[in-house]
């Protein structure tokens, strides 16, 4: 193609998107207004498209110059973490190649790591299947990750896990009573991590039981001890809560709610025009829990929320159904991000120690309260002052200066970058701690439509990559993504890296170590441990009788770097790794008389293909 017809081809493609564009955000419109009862104007409407095409004129000045391309041997600047969703699972990306690097199984079963097929992670899922996997977020010393753990939630059954950073496994899941879509997670920031907080997206009965009036289901913060990944408390409260944070002085927590109606409806959801920014007051929380105020239900004490009833929650009013809140990396302000509303609401964290003393009102903790578009989700920030802002019906990332927005400026917008398409999650690097960067952001978009290969009716997420170090926000990567990742942190490299081992501590972590081979019998009980070591397996035959237990315990007794072993029994449903020094266990009842071969399914050597024994079951 020659210059002229390839600027043709990318004008008319460029055409063919922005008609695209008009006609979703036209949808989208009708659609969150109508439940709304037009709570976006016209003007809204105009305005914001208005300020999108500004934006594209001057597209040509305070551009970022950052390269994202990581050439064959070099090393990403930083680690993402991103949830995965339906998966259950956490990946872990190369920030800026946004190269898949790891996947970490959690709430799913995955053959690679062995997850939900060996005794120990049987004994975390406990039988459950299926996760939701949707705010990943790390452990903090200080404002800053400190590289020791990560948090997730599961929306669906309820559950935190905690991954280990040094051995990039998960080594916790905790079940969380009393309530349903637990949703919005973040841990305690100063001065450093011992409690995770969790929203309770669904409001439900408190115990649940059936035949309850609406009006008497409510939603819980709950708070959970990070070291021992135990329930401290719950706080329950009327709203329910939806996505999560704190501050950075480690005196509030913050939890955005959209369903003050307590409707169980989408028109009841929305009659009303604020809904709120709820804060938690941590010292008030320990006071209620000294004093023995709370009520303990299904094991857990439940500390009362609810309006009137404490002045443990102080409730800020925001525009309807908000959705993020973010605070920013100088720890001054909560955003809350107006998802029905056009607008974000700031709230200056300073303020509300004077809200709790009832010398001001809730609502005089809002500083500002700009307009950034239709449909603002979730709010990231550059370390430089600004806030930036995904907006899903006008398929855009907004960057606005929080100075600006204080000062009482309406429209603060700095630049509106167009996405390919509807946005959910924006996160920009190190923007969840105080060393908040400014280098480089991921748009984390609903929809990829066009932008791929058509691999059928279920198309991939569109995840793309922004330098935001200029003036102006510049697009410069697509990357399709299985669905559907919400949220991602951006963690500098050095936090990480260090941390990261390359053999597990066979006897610290291993209660069951193999460093001999041995078949014991006890009754049915029949124990096998099982060393692998390039290319063999310790133990070339095990005999067992037809009704026994049998348990292998197989340790990888390589000590080099990256030589993992596998373990796969033909005709029995087991199959994982084991890494340098690390054992894993899995018990299975000898059923079928024959001969079995187990052998190695991760290439290691030469003669992997070789490494492989019986298991022979005697009738
Ligand atoms: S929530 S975008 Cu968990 Cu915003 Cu998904
Ligand atoms: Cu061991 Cu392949
Ligand atoms: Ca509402």
């Amino acid at each position: 193609m020659s210059k002229n017809n390839r600027d043709n081809h990318d004008n008319e493609k460029r055409g063919k998107q922005l008609d695209r564009r008009r006609f979703l955000k036209m949808l989208g419109v009708a659609g969150v207004a109508a439940g709304a009862g037009m709570v976006l104007s016209k003007d809204v409407l105009t305005n914001s498209s208005k300020d999108g095409l500004v934006a594209k004129a001057e597209a040509s000045n305070g551009m970022g110059e950052q390269n994202m391309e990581v050439k064959p041997g070099e090393y990403d600047q930083y680690y993402g973490f991103w949830s995965g969703g339906h998966s259950g699972e956490v990946r872990v990306m190369g920030v800026p190649s946004m190269r898949e690097l790891m996947r970490i199984p959690v709430f799913n079963i995955e053959c690679g790591k062995g997850w939900g097929i060996t005794n120990d992670s049987k004994k975390m899922l406990k039988g459950i299947t299926v996760g939701d996997t949707h705010h990943v977020h790390g452990s903090y010393v200080n404002g800053t990750y400190d590289g020791k753990y990560l948090f997730v939630n599961d929306k669906i059954n309820n559950r935190v896990a905690r991954i280990r950073i040094d051995i990039m496994e998960t080594d916790a899941i905790l079940q969380v009573p009393n309530i349903q879509g637990a949703h919005g997670l973040f841990p305690q920031r100063f001065p450093k991590t011992e409690w995770v907080v969790l929203n309770s997206e669904f409001q439900v009965p408190m115990p649940n039981r059936s035949g309850v009036d609406p009006k008497d289901y409510y939603g819980a913060h709950t708070i959970i001890d990070a070291e021992r990944m135990a329930v401290v408390c719950q706080v329950m409260i009327d709203s329910n809560i939806d996505l999560a944070g704190t501050d950075y002085q480690g005196k509030y927590s913050f939890a955005t709610s959209y369903n003050t109606e307590k409707g169980v409806t989408i028109s009841e959801m929305l009659a009303n025009d604020f809904d709120y920014l709820h804060v938690f007051n941590w010292e008030k929380i320990r006071e209620a829990l000294r004093k023995g105020n709370y009520k303990t239900i299904n094991g857990v004490k439940v500390i009362d929320g609810r309006e009137g009833k404490s002045d443990i929650v102080l409730r800020i009013p925001v525009p309807k159904n908000p959705h993020g809140v973010n605070v920013s990396p100088d720890g001054k302000y909560a955003v809350c991000s107006g998802k029905v509303s056009p607008t974000c609401t700031v709230v200056e964290i300073s303020r509300i120690e004077d809200a709790y003393a009832g010398k001001i009102k809730p609502a005089d903790c809002i500083a500002g309260q700009p307009e950034i578009g239709l449909g603002p989700l979730h709010t990231t920030f550059d370390g430089r002052g600004n806030a930036i802002t995904s907006v899903f019906i006008d398929s855009t990332n907004v960057k606005w200066n929080l100075d600006r927005a204080v000062k009482g400026d309406k429209k603060p917008i700095v630049d509106v970058l167009d996405i390919s398409y509807q946005v959910g999650h924006i996160m920009a690097s190190m923007a969840e701690t105080k060393e908040a960067d400014g280098k480089w952001m991921v748009s984390l978009n609903k929809m990829s439509k066009d932008r791929f290969l058509n691999v059928g009716p279920l198309k991939p997420e569109n995840e793309q990559l922004v330098d935001i170090s200029g003036e102006k926000l510049r697009l410069l990567h697509d990357s399709p993504a299985y669905i559907e990742p919400h949220d991602v942190i951006i963690v500098r490299k050095d936090i990480i890296e260090s941390k990261v081992k390359d053999r597990f501590n066979m006897f610290e972590y291993s209660v069951d170590a193999a460093t001999t081979n041995s078949v014991d019998r006890k009754g049915k009980d029949v124990t096998v441990r099982l060393t692998a070591n390039a290319p063999v397996f310790g133990l070339s035959e095990v005999r067992v009788k037809k009704g026994d237990r049998v348990t292998f315990h197989v340790t990888n007794n390589d000590e080099i770097a990256d030589l993992t072993h596998g373990f796969a029994l033909e005709n029995h449903n087991i199959s994982f790794t084991i890494s340098p020094f690390q054992t894993k266990s899995v018990t299975f009842t000898a059923e079928k008389p024959g001969v079995y071969w187990f052998y190695c399914t991760n290439f290691c050597h030469a003669l992997h293909l070789e490494m492989r024994s019986r298991l022979i079951i005697e009738a």
